[in-house]
């Protein structure tokens, strides 16, 4: 159902607090987890996922949450609200579209200020400050929307990794929001998405991974027939959970050495 104002903001409100406690990098621990990738608007996908909490220790959201799809709006108070109500066990990373740039030119930012007003939108600028950027699961998994960076070669060199403004602002940053894998490459190559974005490859995946005493890269961003796909051989995934992009929408379960595909349809 569309949320009121009040509703709108308590729930903007309400999560801002916890996810202030929170680091830019999370350090994560779960035996069962579910990672879930772009959303853009589709509520049932969410609602989906946000029902099998129960089986889960942790929920993980890969971000892009808004633009583009038919329920933006509920998506955004929803998950919102599940993250106030279980901040330990429904994570919200930042995706390349919790920015209020993107939103001015896909849709949510008309979405917000049609139904609330101009005012309104200010709350959501203050909310994305409050996102996380990246998580490490178990000591294993790298979790981020986009993926590695040209530059630095491990997490160590990464950080500090810092929270950014209503906008992007590192070159980092918006690399591990933008970047995409790409089999054809071994190391890095330029992104039809546009400058200062880079498409990484198999050796820079493994490196990257490697010195930084991880296994296996999760990532979102971009839509895979089946909502899950595997690159390099198992190093890295995408998980895609929307599906107004004529996809199948799934989230990817993880569990010891096991990787599952989990239909969110
Ligand atoms: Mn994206």
């Amino acid at each position: 159902m569309m949320p009121s104002f009040r509703e709108f903001r308590e729930a903007i409100e309400a999560a801002a607090e916890v996810l202030r406690r929170e680091e830019a990098l999370l350090k994560l621990e779960g035996k069962r987890v579910l990672v879930v990738g772009d959303l853009h608007g589709d509520h049932r996908s969410l609602v989906s996922a946000l029902s099998r909490l129960r089986d889960y220790d942790l929920i993980v959201f890969l971000g892009d949450y808004v633009d583009r799809g038919p329920e933006q709006l509920e998506v955004f108070v929803d998950l919102l609200r599940a993250k106030a109500e279980n901040p330990e066990r429904v994570i919200t990373l930042r995706g390349n579209h919790e920015t209020s740039q993107m939103n001015y030119h896909y849709g949510f930012h008309e979405v917000v200020v049609r139904r609330f007003g101009h005012g309104a939108f200010g709350l959501v600028g203050s909310l994305y400050a409050e996102l996380p950027i990246a998580a490490v699961l178990n000591d294993s998994f790298f979790l981020v929307h986009g993926g590695i960076p040209m530059g630095p070669t491990s997490l160590r060199e990464l950080m500090p990794l810092r929270k950014q403004g209503e906008d992007l602002e590192d070159d980092s940053v918006i690399q591990l929001l933008w970047n995409d894998p790409d089999e054809s490459i071994e190391w890095f190559g330029p992104s039809w998405r546009g400058p200062g974005i880079y498409r990484y490859g198999r050796s820079a995946t493994r490196q990257f991974l490697s010195n930084s005493g991880l296994k296996c890269l999760i990532r979102a961003h971009e839509p895979v027939e089946s909502g899950v796909a595997e690159h390099f051989g198992g190093l890295a995934y995408t998980v895609f959970s929307c599906r107004h992009y004529g996809i199948s929408p799934a989230g990817l379960e993880l569990e010891g050495e096991v990787r599952r595909a989990v239909d969110l349809t």
